[in-house]
């Protein structure tokens, strides 16, 4: 993505078919044409008229949204984080079922929740039982320990000093053409569909 405002729509990068079966073609052209397209548009919208905010980077201003000027701050928490959400999202998936964990992330997980299934459950828990539209995520803390947490709508974990690692989107738009009602489903196949070595990378 580039750095600044304006915000780009950041292209996906791999072919809105190659994450069959677990998520479809339409969903990605719906997911990132249109709502990540809108969230784009929408951030811009609201910078025009923050000068103050146009050099700095996304990731700035979504930890710092205290600096934010009032007028602006719900539509930047809003557009804002649905753009950081989703870009974030979809840069950790890669074709079906095709990375492996690498080991140093592997022992991270292992030495916070025991086993990587154990991690994987409490993620999938967490993400299942979220009411309503948001997001899971796995997080580095400032002690450097790894946790799970969620956020409601748009909002990020970057505004409490959170590292995010790796995330889910469970707003039904992110599922409901291929899942409907079954978000458990949608998690299950999603967790296949994640790129390790870059959730590694973000460590
Ligand atoms: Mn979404």
């Amino acid at each position: 993505m580039n750095t600044h405002y304006p915000f780009k729509l950041q292209p996906l990068n791999f072919d809105y078919s190659e994450l069959e079966p677990c998520i479809s073609k339409r969903t990605l052209e719906f997911h990132h044409d249109k709502h990540l397209l809108g969230y784009t548009n929408n951030l811009n919208k609201a910078l025009e008229n923050a000068p103050e905010l146009q050099g700095h980077s996304l990731n700035y201003i979504l930890s710092n949204l205290k600096k934010v000027p009032e007028d602006i701050r719900t539509a930047i928490t809003n557009n804002g984080g649905g753009v950081f959400n989703h870009v974030f999202y979809f840069e950790a998936l890669t074709k079906a079922e095709t990375k492996e964990i690498p080991e140093k992330l592997k022992l991270k997980l292992e030495e916070n929740f025991g086993s990587v299934d154990q991690f994987l459950e409490e993620f999938k828990k967490t993400a299942l039982t979220h009411f309503g539209s948001g997001w899971a995520w796995l997080v580095l803390d400032k002690d450097n320990s790894l946790k799970i947490v969620s956020t409601s709508n748009q909002e990020t974990p970057l505004k409490n000093d959170l590292k995010p690692l790796l995330t889910i989107d469970v707003w039904e738009h992110a599922y409901y053409l291929d899942y409907q009602n079954l978000r458990g489903s949608y998690i299950d196949n999603f967790i296949k569909i994640i790129d390790w070595d870059v959730v590694a990378n973000r460590l």
